[in-house]
């Protein structure tokens, strides 16, 4: 079902603190509660007054973002950009060892990088290299390849024509009351709850439906 105006908060799929101890219950409770949720109603703010905007998507706000009221532009593409990246990264988590990678996004995985060992010290150097704010993801390109790319703030995968399969932010609001400064050591914890039936479900879609 197409999502628009007014945009909700999605409940989580999973209790708040069940990804402890990698990810505390107290990050993911102010991360969605309060960053996601002020994201989701900044866009609400920004479109309200606009009736004829009401019937889109994100992506279709995004990607028309030239075309709207030149006043809310910035807010539609932050906080718009924000709720879509932010449900990436909260639907491709779970509960460490309730799922575990195999079939064919290991096969790709093996093909693209080597290993998989290689793929998590690649992930891992993308998502340190990010500077400032931002996302590092996995994502399957129009041919099948599997290519690691990093974003800043809060820009979208829509106008890359590529299927998020992995989505890691590295904002540090996503890790500094737990891991401080230490970017590593988070995403070290991140790698053992991403939800990898999830990852398997993105890889096998042809195209990026949201
Ligand atoms: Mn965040």
């Amino acid at each position: 079902m197409k999502e628009m105006y007014p945009f909700v908060l999605r409940p989580l799929p999973y209790e708040m603190d069940a990804l402890e101890p990698h990810i505390d219950k107290e990050t993911v409770f102010i991360h969605h509660e309060k960053h996601l949720a002020t994201y989701v109603s900044n866009l609400n703010n920004a479109i309200e007054p606009y009736p004829e905007l009401h019937q889109c998507s994100i992506k279709e706000l995004i990607l028309q973002l030239d075309t709207l009221p030149t006043g809310i532009q910035t807010a539609v593409k932050n906080n718009g950009g924000g709720v879509v990246n932010h449900n990436a990264y909260f639907d491709g988590l779970a509960p460490s060892g309730t799922t575990t990678l195999s079939g064919p996004l290991m096969a790709q995985i093996n093909e693209d990088f080597g290993s998989v060992e290689a793929f998590r010290e690649a992930f891992t150097k993308a998502a340190l290299a990010v500077f400032g704010s931002g996302y590092a993801w996995l994502v399957k390109d129009e041919k099948g390849t599997l290519t690691i790319v990093p974003t800043a703030n809060q820009v979208t995968l829509f106008e890359m024509n590529v299927i998020p399969v992995l989505c890691l932010d590295v904002w540090e609001h996503a890790y500094y009351l737990k891991n401080q400064n230490r970017r590593a050591e988070y995403i070290a914890s991140w790698f053992s709850v991403i939800n990898w039936d999830h990852a398997a479900a993105q890889f096998d879609k042809s195209t990026c439906m949201e």
